[in-house]
């Protein structure tokens, strides 16, 4: 998968981008990540990328034409066929479905955007899908865009070890994971449940898989609504809504 990336901080990125999973995808050739700065399509001489809004009132707005440049340049003859996403609070929020849905995707180009906004003609020419990490707000569009290619990377064929599958993660099963030990099987009085220690693998899938149901019963019982559930989830969580309430 390659990303191109169009912002006014690339350097933001370095962090983030060059460390565990997402540097190794790189070095594997599974991930190309290309970082493009807005300022250098500027063509005036103080290579100004923002402007005051028409019609008034405060705050700042991109400006369309160094955005037009950047993605003219870089995308050439790819971008009239390939997504481009704007990062913003207006978008469709990103979920682990809306992930998985990019993830088919080849190449994308993501537009972060920073003060009021950019410019309405950015939409209309080039953006094709809007995307937003959550109900608050930013400063700018660079960790949204940081956040996505997170999201992405671990779902790319061969980007996570062996060990950690992306099909059992929280939230592509539909509901919470339950609790999770390691050694030292006493902690501050703190022992692991015995049937963890005690070797019956049928028993072992069982008590997790109840104990991320009732999790998800506790935290966020709205993902029960739309959850895979066999019959014998369907049971367990008949015994839980006697003992324990729902939150409200
Ligand atoms: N999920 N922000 C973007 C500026 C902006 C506004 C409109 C383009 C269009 C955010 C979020 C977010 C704040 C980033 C406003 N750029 N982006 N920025 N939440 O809050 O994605």
């Amino acid at each position: 998968m390659q990303i191109d990336v169009f912002t006014l901080f690339p350097d933001m990125f370095v962090g983030p981008l060059t460390e565990s999973i997402i540097a190794r995808a790189q070095e594997n050739n599974l991930l190309t990540i290309k970082r493009h700065n807005i300022r250098d399509f500027t063509t005036d001489k103080h290579h100004i990328t923002d402007d005051t809004p028409y019609g008034g009132g405060g705050g700042m707005i991109m400006k369309v034409d160094p955005i037009a440049a950047a993605l003219a340049t870089t995308l050439g003859d790819a971008l009239p066929d390939m997504p481009v996403i704007l990062l913003s609070p207006q978008g469709r929020v990103l979920t682990q479905q809306v992930a998985q849905e990019l993830a088919r995707q080849a190449r994308l180009a993501l537009i972060c955007g920073r003060y009021e906004g950019v410019d309405e003609r950015v939409r209309q020419l080039f953006v094709t899908d809007e995307i937003s990490i959550g109900d608050y707000v930013l400063t700018g569009g660079e960790l949204p865009a940081m956040v996505l290619i997170d999201v992405l990377a671990r779902l790319i064929p061969g980007a996570l070890g062996a060990a950690d599958a992306a099909e059992n993660d929280s939230h592509a099963t539909g509901i919470l994971e339950g609790p999770h030990y390691t050694r030292p099987a006493t902690f501050r009085g703190l022992t692991v449940p015995d049937v963890l220690t005690g070797g019956h693998h049928a028993r072992i899938q069982r008590w997790r898989r109840e104990q991320a149901l009732r999790r998800t019963w506790q935290r966020r019982p709205e993902l029960l609504l739309s959850a895979a559930l066999d019959e014998a989830d369907k049971w367990f969580l008949m015994t839980l809504a006697e003992e324990d309430a729902p939150p409200p």
